[in-house]
């Protein structure tokens, strides 16, 4: 199975090299094969530099630019449609996630379900600077999100996820632009009737630049389409379900 790590970043010269080295370390000793999307979204600082700098050491690297109007969700979204592999996984561009769970989800991705999903928030999860004000809100929003939805699984609107291919398909049209894709394509295809596997998995803070993540800003975007995936599920009986032939089958661990 081949994995595509779709990476959107902005202004994350400081911080890409290594997340990109780290990575292609970590998969290389699993042995996989796969390719490495990076979908630069407007950077001033050296970030396209520097990632065409190693994409011309090591063609697994694909460097992306979004060039129209910019946003996490479009950028994602560009990154997504360019993928190639049987999976993609979605991964920060700032270091935050562990490439140890990037390889767990590939595992799961081929012999367990069709979506990966991380849990900082469990007994063996973990965070590593979280901002106290951010992790109160996470904490509201994602028991909002989980009693609304009925769901047991209570990281949601992290966006470092992994998915099948037919799952992204299967998600489709995608509303999102901005950091509200990231509750976009989990609840959809949870709602849709895709299978997931949940494990638990670290996060640090980054080490260098800004957060832009802005509560004020995305709240109401998150409840938009948080709502939006809420009345599919109660009012279309079922019409944008997964189709029944189309049931996860295990690879196998073929590389
Ligand atoms: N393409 C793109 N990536 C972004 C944008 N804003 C943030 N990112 C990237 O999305 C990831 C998470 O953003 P970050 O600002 O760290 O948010 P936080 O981790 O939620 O605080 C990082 O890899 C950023 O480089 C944006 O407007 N466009
Ligand atoms: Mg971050």
């Amino acid at each position: 199975m081949n994995l595509s790590v779709v990476i959107p970043a902005r202004n994350e010269g400081g911080n890409i090299g290594n997340t990109l080295e780290n990575l292609i370390r970590r998969l290389d000793r699993e042995g996989l094969s796969f390719e490495l999307i990076v979908v630069d979204d407007g950077s001033e600082d050296d970030t396209i530099a520097e990632i065409e700098r190693r994409a011309s050491l090591d063609s697994r690297i694909r460097l992306l630019r979004n060039e129209g109007q910019h946003g996490f969700g479009r950028a994602v979204r560009l990154g997504l449609r360019a993928a190639s592999g049987d999976a993609v996984v979605i991964t920060m561009a700032d270091g935050s996630d562990d490439p140890d769970d990037v390889a767990k989800y590939y595992h799961i991705l081929c012999d367990q379900a069709d979506c990966a999903f991380g849990s900082r928030w469990v007994r063996g999860g973990s965070v590593e600077d979280y901002p106290p004000l951010k992790r109160v809100l996470n904490r509201i929003g994602n028991t909002f999100i989980r009693l609304l939805f009925g769901l047991r699984y209570n990281d949601i609107t992290n966006a470092f996820k992994g998915y099948r291919k037919e799952v992204i398909q299967g998600c489709r049209p995608l509303w999102s632009l901005h950091f509200n894709l990231t509750v976009e394509l989990p609840l959809k295809a949870i709602v849709r009737g895709y299978s997931y596997v949940v494990v638990p998995i670290g996060w640090r803070s980054r080490k260098a630049g800004e957060s832009r993540f802005s509560a004020k800003e995305m709240g109401s975007r998150y409840l938009y389409i948080i709502l939006n995936v809420w009345l599919e599920r109660l009012l279309t009986k079922g019409d944008y379900q997964r189709p029944q032939d189309e049931r996860f089958r295990p690879w196998g661990h073929s590389k």
